[in-house]
């Protein structure tokens, strides 16, 4: 084996991927939420399904929470029995979308009553954070305008300022403000955070504890997420990934499924700046809906993808890019990469994990586990991932 290859062994054995307690509930589109057997029936139950997924691939040590679809009475129990299944709870996903009183916005909202409201669901939300160890409280804003002239843009920016300057002056010392964007959706006219450059500029002034979070569907199509990437890098502005795929707007389809080759691009600027593994501080989560296809299994997979993706962003050889770059070798350079793309780095994941004590192959094993039987011979009425849960 090459040393390149052990040294991608290694990071990949260090590998972490964040789950999203919501891909384990039914989901579906505005058309219809196809109910399936056995789906958990609260947080705890999500998260004994993320553990299930941890457990056959041993590189997802982490859910992150949405509240308050995961709302629970106790969160130190919450996170101890994370603990109690090898896992623990990651980001806080703040929800200021689904009230009646949200129709016109939250934090950019006209009325100063419901900036109050929505800002002490996310005031609550670092309490939260607080109970469960978590890090990192990520938000993203329904908020936007349908219609040319309903509201002031500029008054709506003053207005997320200052929401999201008191959310950040109530974080500790070790925690940090992840701010979500989107293109558009539920808003058609604007969005109040629509794309990286407004997040950068909002978290730029709040300080060093506000990161950028990409989510690889919330673009316009043809967005070439990659330079994305390399730019909030440099500038120190990453906080992390939802990662997700898809074909047309935000589908939430399975990591990797739609664009492989856009993953492992992605992957590749990390690669080559060193930041795939977790002591990096980039959070590494999925952001995904399983409408069609069983959750769990669903989540193995696109965890593997990642893995996949990875693997092949490691085996680039950077000595003979970096060769080919600085003598103008065009075709020389982009060969490099498409060597690593094309290399298929099944085998080397399958060895991996048999070294790490686990199956070779995680969705065999999975499906061999008796678990899916066995949650839906004990779980009656399974809730939606979110709506109603
Ligand atoms: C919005 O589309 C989003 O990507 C945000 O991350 C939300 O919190 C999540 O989806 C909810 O599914
Ligand atoms: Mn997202
Ligand atoms: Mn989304």
């Amino acid at each position: 084996m090459s040393d390149r290859s052990t040294s991608a062994k290694q990071i990949l054995a260090a590998q972490s991927i964040e789950l999203p307690s919501w891909a384990f509930g039914n989901s579906g589109t505005r058309f219809k939420v196809f109910a399936q057997h056995g789906v958990p029936r609260d947080p705890y139950e999500k998260i004994a399904d993320a553990a299930q997924v941890n457990q056959y691939t041993g590189a997802a040590g982490s859910v992150a929470l949405h509240i308050p679809w995961d709302k629970v009475d106790d969160y130190t129990a919450l996170a101890a029995h994370a603990a109690d299944l090898g896992v623990r709870i990651g980001t806080i996903n703040s929800n200021t979308f689904q009230d009646d009183d949200y129709m016109l916005g939250s934090v950019c909202h006209p009325d100063p009553a419901v900036r109050r409201k929505a800002t002490d669901h996310l005031l609550e939300c670092v309490d939260i954070m607080d109970a469960t160890g978590s890090a990192d409280l990520k938000l993203w804003f329904a908020d936007g305008t349908n219609y040319p002239g309903q509201d002031s843009i500029a008054d709506r920016q003053d207005r997320l300022a200052d929401v999201l300057a008191e959310v950040y002056d109530r974080l500790g010392d070790d925690q940090r403000l992840l701010l979500e964007y989107k293109l558009f959706e539920p808003s058609f006219y604007t969005m109040d955070v629509p794309d990286w450059g407004t997040a950068y500029a909002h978290c730029l002034k709040l300080g060093s504890k506000a990161q950028v979070v990409i989510d690889t569907g919330h673009h316009a199509p043809g967005t070439n997420i990659e330079f994305i990437v390399a730019v909030l890098l440099r500038e120190g502005k990453l906080g992390g990934f939802d990662f997700n795929s898809r074909f047309y707007a935000d589908d939430d389809l399975m990591v990797g499924s739609a664009d492989p080759f856009q993953l492992f691009r992605i992957m590749h600027e990390l690669a080559l700046r060193g930041v795939v593994g977790p002591e990096s501080g980039i959070a590494y989560m999925l952001d995904q809906c399983h409408n069609i296809e069983p959750k769990i299994p669903g989540q193995i997979r696109s965890v593997m993808n990642v893995q996949e993706a990875t693997a092949k962003a490691l085996l680039v050889d950077t000595d003979a890019l970096a060769e080919a770059q600085a003598a103008g070798d065009v075709l020389g350079a982009n060969a490099v990469l498409m060597d690593a793309y094309n290399t298929d780095v099944r085998p080397l994941l399958a060895e991996l994990r048999e070294e790490q004590g686990l199956d070779a192959d995680p969705m065999a094993a999975y499906a061999a586990s008796g678990y899916a039987e066995k949650i839906r011979a004990d779980r009656q009425g399974g809730r939606a991932a979110g709506w109603g849960a």
